[in-house]
């Protein structure tokens, strides 16, 4: 299997990949069937949403069972067939493990409930009266962080659903307990993981009213966070295998000691300071036009400081819990495949892995349901009801949730024109966009200007190049208000990455001379203005950018030297 910096990570959300049993749900048999499209698109990992036994009230991140498959997903074998599956294409599985809590119907949790002093060690309760929860932490999908349990007369810490109870990781016990479940998946042939908000296992012992916040401040890149995860890593022998975490909230100088290979903590990290760049005040509920100019100084930063750090960055766009890049960042209307592939490109030529959530690679968009009834996720609900007890309209309340929901990326991947768009036979959980009839896999494979083709070729050029892997990264034309501008080198390769996140063109704040550089890639089917001679190679300027141009440049520097010799 490929080393992770010169991989491409597809994510899978298997509930709405493909279904293959007619139920309307995806399920592991739809991944099987379409190891094969994958392998076309040339990606190296997939990591799969959680499919283990869970209620589903916060689609299987509630995981009731680490250990079993969801009867809703198929079975076992099914899952041991796609780690052969995927394996025999060089696909690498990553699976998704959910530890920083489990469903409150998770066999520890009931034992909990049952008062077992051990298991209840399991969580974090702490005393205190019906009307008064032990702290002012707010729950990341509203209302407070803290549940009320009458017969143990005791509070238990949700900092997502009140079904979903944080883990105790000061327990020693459960740490083990984790261990095995990573063992369990590592013995099954799984070649990385994902674990999830995992910045947040590491609670303060002493757990106090937030007076500024929601609480986050004190549990996130909790106390002894680095320790657990460099225990969890040496205990199970992954350091091997491919692992990101995903942090939430979380700070430079941490996700480069969570993924600086000396620490032997995770191979990469992600992070979501750049996709709330359009949260005015910081809130994900107050909509606002994305701050580019911040979007930029974020990427900055993040590049070029983690390099400085030897930390690795996850980059991405888009998941299961963000609404889809094209429509967001770019225009998914006029300027549908150009903005598309602008915003693959500048990820794709970052340093760092680049991670495709399903559908991404076809440029879907958000569905823009107009109904809340349509709406399935259960952050989504009750923020339509809090939005409105905080003055909104029922109407105010739904064009925010249309534009912030989760469930804009977690529609059916269109297959297809068809109905339900060649992802199942019956009516889908969710609702799919009218615009499958012409954003799916048929129509976008047999176009060659296709964004499933550029992103294809994006995917292709990383392997190729090791200056996209790792060489160095420096940025230009910093504070340019819409080009996104960058350098990347190596040893033998100079590379020139340009790109205009706008919808008008932009002139370069001064002409880029193009002698001795070759297009790699761009996302102008006509290639007037690229100064490109019949050899392909430029031999003039490039002045400037048309709405959301992307131009990749190479240059061979030994090339360059001999001639200089
Ligand atoms: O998400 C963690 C997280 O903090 C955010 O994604 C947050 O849920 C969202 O943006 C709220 O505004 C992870 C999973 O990716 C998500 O699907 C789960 O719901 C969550 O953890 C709990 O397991």
């Amino acid at each position: 299997m490929r080393d992770f910096k010169s991989s491409t990570i597809y994510q899978i959300y298997t509930r709405s990949f493909q279904d293959s049993s007619g139920s309307g749900q995806g399920d592991i048999r739809g991944v099987i069937r379409r190891l094969d499209y994958l392998r076309e698109l040339g990606i190296d990992y997939i990591w799969l949403t959680p499919f283990f036994k869970s209620p589903q009230n916060d689609n299987g991140y509630d995981v009731a069972d680490y250990l079993s498959v969801d009867p809703m997903f198929g079975t076992m074998e099914d899952v041991e067939e796609l780690i052969a599956q995927a394996g025999k294409r060089e696909i690498g599985c990553m699976f998704d493990m959910v530890f920083n809590h489990t469903s409150t119907e998770h066999a520890w949790f009931k034992k909990a409930l049952e008062g077992d002093p051990a298991y209840m060690d399991y969580y974090i309760f702490r005393d205190g009266e019906p009307e008064n929860p032990p702290t002012n932490w707010q729950s990341k999908f509203g209302g407070s962080a803290w549940e009320y349990v009458p017969h143990l007369k005791k509070w238990y810490l949700h900092l997502f659903d009140v079904t979903q109870a944080d883990l105790n990781w000061d327990n020693p016990k459960v740490r083990r307990e984790l261990e095995k479940v990573v063992l369990f998946w590592k013995e099954k042939g799984v070649r990385g993981f994902r674990f999830d908000v995992v910045n947040l296992i590491s609670k303060p012992p002493l757990l106090e009213d937030d007076y500024e916040g929601d609480g986050r401040r004190f549990y996130t890149d909790g106390p002894h966070v680095h320790e657990y995860l460099q225990e969890l890593t040496r205990n199970t022998g992954i350091d091997a295998m491919v692992t990101v975490g995903e942090m939430s909230s979380t700070s430079l100088d941490n996700c480069i000691r969570y993924s600086c290979p000396e620490n032997r903590e995770l191979s990469m990290c992600f992070n979501f300071h750049h996709l709330k760049v359009d949260y005015r005040g910081g809130d994900k509920w107050k909509l606002m036009e994305p701050d580019m100019a911040e979007l930029k100084r974020l990427f900055m930063v993040w590049q070029e400081d983690m390099a400085k750090g030897d930390g690795w960055n996850a980059v991405f766009w888009c998941n299961h819990d963000q609404p889809r890049a094209i429509s967001r960042f770019g225009d998914d209307r006029r300027y549908w495949k150009e903005s598309g592939k602008m915003l693959a490109t500048v990820i794709h030529m970052f340093r760092g892995t680049p991670y495709v959530f399903q559908g991404e690679e076809l440029g879907m968009t958000n569905p823009c349901f107009e109904s809340i009834s349509q709406y399935r996720d259960v952050e989504s609900t009750n923020y339509y009801q809090i939005l409105q007890e905080q003055g909104c309209t029922a109407k105010e309340a739904l064009y925010v949730i249309q534009n912030r929901s989760r469930d804009n990326s977690r529609t059916p991947m269109q297959w297809d024109g068809s109905r339900y768009a060649g992802f199942s036979d019956a009516r889908p959980w969710i609702g799919i966009p009218e615009n499958h009839t012409y954003i799916n896999v048929e129509d976008e494979k047999k176009d060659p200007d296709s964004i499933f083709h550029y992103y294809k070729r994006l995917i292709s050029l990383r392997k190729e190049y090791g200056v996209i892997q790792e060489g160095d990264i420096e940025f230009l034309h910093r504070s340019h208000p819409r080009i996104l501008a960058y350098r990347r080198s190596d040893e033998e390769n100079e590379l020139m990455v340009w790109n205009n996140m706008g919808s008008t063109a932009a002139a370069l704040p001064e002409p880029f001379g193009l002698w001795g550089w070759k297009l790699l890639i761009g996302n102008y089917e006509d290639e007037d203005g690229a100064g490109l001679g019949d050899d392909g190679v430029g031999k003039s300027w490039l002045r400037s950018l048309r709405p959301y141009e992307s131009r990749v440049y190479i240059r061979n520097k030994t090339i360059e030297n001999r001639k200089c010799e």
